[in-house]
């Protein structure tokens, strides 16, 4: 079920038990001319998809979310929906999460309140991060529609009760964090925030209140980076996110370069 707030704003879902792709059913609804302000859920998906064609694992129970929006306008900075979406999951996930520390007792047993709370980050682009173990995916797509509009999907991938192993860097799950949440909860708290974010976004200067807030959540200032790029592999340290929500990476010869696009690895690996 969508919050009030989104259904005031003219949210709609569909929802689903299992399905191939959230991203994929909405895209195909946005090209056959639906209107959009749409979200696709699942609690399972068999062939969900990451970024540059890489397969997310989406086991039942889990959530898998897709919003499909068909702006009026084209919307400026496209890329930025992405950064939305990740400080609207990461609003979502602040505000269950405490409550689901006090419930569950995870806040220490020697009484201390939040010391065995996981700590919620933010990885550049698109990653959320829980104790540095990958919690969640966004997937931004877009396309452009036969009525010349353009259609964007903004997918978002949560682990709610299983994560996959033998991953070449870490990943979890809320249950394993011991937050009690089924993926209906997950999900009104994201759209809930979505809405939220999304007008804070649309409201002039809101985009670097947007960024700002990304950035202050962001997991690796100041660590060594090494980012995979289409002509190689760039290393130094992630100096920070600018307003435009690119990567600053400062190299050995302390030059400052501002990457738009690709995967980070922290550390020197
Ligand atoms: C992402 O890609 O992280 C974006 C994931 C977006 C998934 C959502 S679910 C709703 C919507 N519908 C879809 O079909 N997709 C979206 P990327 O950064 O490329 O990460 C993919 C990589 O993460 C894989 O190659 C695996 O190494 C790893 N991975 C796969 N499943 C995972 C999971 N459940 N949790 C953590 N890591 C995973």
């Amino acid at each position: 079920p969508l919050p009030k707030s989104a259904v005031k704003a003219g949210y709609r879902v569909i929802g689903f038990d299992s399905v191939g792709s959230t991203n994929a059913e909405a895209m195909k609804a946005a090209m056959a001319g639906d209107a959009g302000k749409i979200w696709y859920a699942a609690l399972q998906q068999t062939e969900g998809r990451g970024r540059r064609g890489r397969a997310w694992e989406s086991p039942h129970g889990n959530l898998a979310a897709s919003l499909m929006l068909v702006p009026d306008a084209p919307p400026a900075g496209l890329a930025g929906l992405g950064f939305v979406a990740g400080v609207a999951l990461n609003t979502a996930l602040a505000r269950l999460m405490p409550a689901a520390a006090i419930r569950n007792g995870i806040d220490g047993a020697d009484g201390t309140a939040g010391d065995a709370r996981a700590r919620i980050a933010l990885k550049w682009p698109n990653d959320v991060l829980a104790d540095g173990a990958k919690l969640a995916g966004i997937l931004l797509e877009a396309q452009k529609r036969p009525d010349g509009r353009a259609a964007i999907v903004i997918g978002i991938g949560v682990n709610v009760v299983a994560a996959p192993e033998g991953l070449p860097y870490p990943a979890t799950s809320l249950k394993a964090l011991g937050t009690p949440f089924d993926a209906p909860a997950v999900f009104e708290a994201l759209a809930e925030s979505w809405v939220e974010c999304y007008e804070i976004w649309n409201n002039g200067a809101g985009t670097g209140q947007i960024i700002r807030r990304w950035r202050e959540s962001a997991a690796g200032i100041g660590a060594e980076v090494a980012v995979q790029r289409p002509d190689g592999v760039l290393r130094g340290i992630f100096e920070t996110i600018d307003d435009a929500g690119h990567l600053i990476v400062r190299d050995d010869e302390g030059h400052r370069i501002a990457i738009a696009a690709g995967d980070v690895h922290f550390g020197t690996t």
